[in-house]
């Protein structure tokens, strides 16, 4: 009986749709390796597709970064499975949560209900680069596509290189909304081009970049743009 039991336990897990999509990809393997590093509540029924596994924000540098917007507005422009968005709502006065693929906002609302947080994100299906110019926010988060997990292959990864747009046309956007700017971006990032992005504001932007490492390996730089510190 209690063998019975033990079974059908772990085939709920096997079943559950983060480990469907990990177990027909292999490629995703080393992300799966790393779930509670992107997720500490992992088991609880979070849920991922591919694009989720090699994208989500690791949680111990969505804290950090939620942290800088204690108390703020926070829109979340690229909210992918929730990573970053978990992490504002918890200390946020709001946040809203923007994702173009309807199916990762499902996947986000679903895992910030794991975390208990789901009744405090405004989520949006649509395009960012579209509803800007209704946005209203203290603080822009933004963690776009990078091309893929192949971003790594080139020595210097330079701001054109992001999606769906270039970065300095992602950047030009953001500033109509407000100074405010978090910019999550691979760790081979063009750190001059981020300075030069700062300096050209006009009036000028205060830049704090940061290194964000998980086990001791760089994850991510973050790139944290104000008017006054944020
Ligand atoms: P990685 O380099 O693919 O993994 O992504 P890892 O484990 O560092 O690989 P290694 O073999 O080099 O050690 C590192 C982190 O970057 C991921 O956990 C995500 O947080 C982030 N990340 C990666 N990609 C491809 C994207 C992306 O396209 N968009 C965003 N916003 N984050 C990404
Ligand atoms: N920070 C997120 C990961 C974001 S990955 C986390 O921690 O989970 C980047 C996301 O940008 C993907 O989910 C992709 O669907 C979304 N995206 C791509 N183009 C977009 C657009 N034009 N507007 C809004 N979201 C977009």
């Amino acid at each position: 009986m209690a063998r019975k039991r033990k079974r059908s336990l772990l085939e709920q897990v096997i079943n559950s749709p983060a480990e469907k999509e990990q177990s027909t990809c292999p490629k995703l393997t080393k992300y799966w390796l790393q779930r509670y590093d992107l997720f500490s509540r992992y088991d609880e029924g979070i849920q991922m597709d591919e694009e989720g596994w090699y994208s989500v924000t690791p949680e111990k540098i969505a804290v950090k970064q939620a942290e800088r917007c204690r108390g703020k507005v926070v829109i979340d422009c690229f909210s992918g499975v929730g990573g970053n968005t978990i992490q504002f709502a918890k200390v946020c006065s709001s946040v809203i949560a923007i994702d173009i693929d309807p199916v990762k906002v499902e996947m986000a609302i679903n895992n910030a209900m794991v975390y208990g947080v789901d009744d405090r994100v405004d989520y949006v299906v649509g395009d960012f680069i579209h509803l800007a110019p209704s946005l209203k926010g203290d603080v822009l988060f933004l963690s776009p596509p990078w091309g893929g997990p192949m971003y790594n292959k080139v020595e210097s990864y330079t701001l054109d290189m992001l999606q769906p747009k270039d970065g300095y046309k992602l950047f030009q956007i953001a500033q109509t909304i407000t100074p405010n700017i978090i910019m999550f971006l691979p760790r081979n990032v063009d750190l001059a081009q981020l300075e030069e992005l700062a300096w050209l504001s006009s009036p000028p932007l205060t830049l704090v970049i940061e290194e964000n490492c998980v086990g001791g390996r760089i994850k991510g730089i973050t790139a944290y743009f104000s008017c006054s510190a944020v």
